[in-house]
C-alpha cells in the first residue's frame, strides 16, 4: 500500500467509525499509551547465559524446534530485541529472566546474583528509554531437578530458592528505581507431581512459607510490584501443581500482590478474559502472560484469536489499562524468532486497536434494554469493519513498516545477521 492509499482508506474508515460514535484519532492516541512487556526469552528458547550452552530444562515447559539464528550472547539478544522494537508502533518494555544476567563468563549461582549482573541491562533500557520487568528463574537447575523449588521438602533446596527470589526482588526494586517506572517481578515455579501425591497440603504449606520469607521485605510500589503466576499442570506435573490458581489467588489477595494470569495455564475452555474483572474486584492490579496454548500450554506465537480479543475487550471496556500489566510469554524455536516476536506483539496490539474501535456505549445500551439479538448483530458487524485501514494508518504514522512489509525487513535481518551466527 502506498501513502496515498493508506490516507484515503483511513479517511473513509474514520467516517465509518465516526457514524458509530467512535473517534479514530482519539483511539490512536490511546494506542500510543499501550505498553507491552516483551519477554527476552523468545530470542534463545529460554536458555539464558549462565553457561555458554544453557538450555531450557525442567518444569514442564518446552521450546520445540531448531530454527537457525538463535541468540548466543547478550549482545545478540539486545540486537534482536532492538530489531523487534524498531518494527513495532508505540513504546514497549522489556521483560528479563534472571538467567539472562551479564555474568561475564563467571559461574554465578542463582542464590548469588546481584544488581551488578543486571546493571548493563538497566543501562541498555535507560538508553532506549524503556521500562524493564524481571523474573526469578526457578527452573533449569540441578536444585529444581526433582520437580520442587520453593515448595521443596529438601530444606537446603527450599532455602536456596527463597534466597534466589529474595535477591530477584531486591534487584527488581533497583531496576524500577533507576528507570523511574515500577518493575513487575513475577514468580513462577514448576513445582508439582507427575503421579498422585499424598501430601498436597504439605507442599502448599511450604510454598506459602517460602513466599512469605522471600517477600518479607516490602519495597515501594513505585519501584517494584510482585506478581505470582499460577498453572493448571505441566508436562511431568500432570497430577498436581502446587502453585494452582486457587493457591495464588488466595495468596495475592491476602498479601496484596498481583496475580499473573497466563492464558496457557487454565483448562482450554476457560478464558482469561473472563477472569480479569473477577480478580480486579479484589486486587489492585494483575499481570498478564499473553500466549497461545494449542491443546496444552504449548506457548505458540500469539495470534489474533477470540481469547486474545476478549482479554483486550475486557481491559478496554472497563478502563482497566492502568491496572493490567501486559506481558508476552511464548517461545517458538521452529520459526524465525524475530518474526515470532513481531507477529505476536503486533497481534496483541491489533486486539487492543479493535477493542478501542468498538462502539461500546451503543452495545451496552442494547444489552441494558434486553435487545440481545441486536447486540449479537452489532458484535458480528464489528468483525468486518475497516480495522485494517486504521491499523495501516497507525503503522505509517508511527514510522514502522505497514502491513506485511515488515516481513521483508525480517528476512533481510535473517540474511545479514541471523545467518552469520
Ligand atoms: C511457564 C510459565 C512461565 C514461563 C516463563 C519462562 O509455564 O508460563 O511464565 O513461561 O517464566
Ligand atoms: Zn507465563
Amino acid at each position: 500500500m502506498n501513502k496515498e492509499m493508506i490516507l484515503k482508506s483511513y479517511a473513509t474508515a474514520k467516517e465509518i467509525y465516526g457514524s458509530f460514535g467512535v473517534d479514530t484519532d482519539l483511539v490512536l492516541e490511546k494506542m500510543d499509551q499501550l505498553s507491552i512487556s516483551l519477554h527476552c526469552w523468545q530470542t534463545d528458547d529460554v536458555g539464558g547465559f549462565e553457561t555458554p550452552d544453557a538450555t531450557l530444562s525442567g518444569g514442564g515447559i518446552q521450546a520445540t524446534g531448531n530454527y537457525p539464528g538463535k541468540a548466543r550472547n547478550i549482545g545478540q539478544v539486545r540486537a534482536d530485541l532492538e530489531k523487534v522494537l524498531s518494527l513495532l508502533p508505540g513504546k514497549q518494555r522489556i521483560n528479563l529472566h534472571a538467567i539472562y544476567g551479564d555474568f561475564g563468563g563467571e559461574m554465578v549461582d542463582r542464590n548469588q546474583i546481584e544488581l551488578k549482573h543486571f546493571q548493563s541491562w538497566i543501562d541498555w533500557c535507560k538508553k532506549l528509554g524503556i521500562g524493564m520487568d524481571f523474573n526469578a528463574s526457578c527452573f533449569s537447575h540441578p536444585r529444581a531437578a526433582d520437580g520442587f523449588t520453593l515448595s521443596s521438602k529438601n530444606e537446603e533446596n527450599r532455602k536456596f530458592w527463597v534466597e534466589h527470589v529474595r535477591r530477584c526482588r531486591a534487584i527488581s526494586a533497583e531496576i524500577g528505581k533507576q528507570l523511574g517506572t515500577p518493575c513487575v517481578h513475577n514468580t513462577w515455579i514448576p513445582d508439582g507431581s507427575k503421579d498422585t501425591p499424598i501430601d498436597r497440603n504439605g507442599h502448599r504449606v511450604l510454598l506459602k512459607k517460602s513466599l512469605d520469607e522471600a517477600m518479607a521485605i516490602d519495597y515501594p510500589k513505585s519501584q517494584m510490584k510482585d506478581a505470582v503466576e499460577s498453572k493448571l499442570f505441566g508436562i511431568g506435573a500432570e497430577s498436581m501443581t502446587v502453585g494452582s490458581h486457587d493457591f495464588y489467588l488466595g495468596y495475592a489477595i491476602s498479601n496484596k500482590k498481583l496475580i499473573c494470569l497466563d492464558n496457557g495455564h487454565f483448562h482450554p475452555t476457560e478464558q482469561v478474559g473472563d477472569k480479569i474483572s473477577a480478580c480486579l474486584q479484589f486486587l489492585d492490579e494483575v499481570l498478564l502472560h499473553v500466549t497461545r496454548p494449542i491443546r496444552w500450554d504449548s506457548d505458540h506465537v500469539v495470534t489474533l484469536n477470540e481469547d486474545l480479543q476478549l482479554i483486550a475487550h475486557e481491559i478496554v471496556r472497563n478502563n482497566f489499562q492502568s491496572r493490567v500489566n501486559i506481558g508476552l510469554d511464548f517461545f517458538d524455536a521452529s520459526i524465525n524468532r524475530i518474526g515470532a516476536y513481531v507477529v505476536g506483539a503486533r497481534s496483541t496490539q491489533k486486539a487492543f486497536l479493535i477493542a478501542l474501535l468498538e462502539p461500546t456505549k451503543l452495545l451496552l445500551e442494547l444489552e441494558e434494554k434486553g435487545m440481545n439479538f441486536e447486540r449479537l448483530a452489532y458484535l458480528e458487524e464489528q468483525k468486518t469493519m475497516p480495522i485494517g485501514a486504521v491499523w495501516a494508518y497507525y503503522l505509517m504514522k508511527s514510522g514502522v513498516p505497514v502491513g506485511p512489509d515488515y516481513v521483508e525487513e525480517i528476512r533481510k535481518y535473517e540474511r545479514e545477521v541471523l545467518s552469520t551466527r
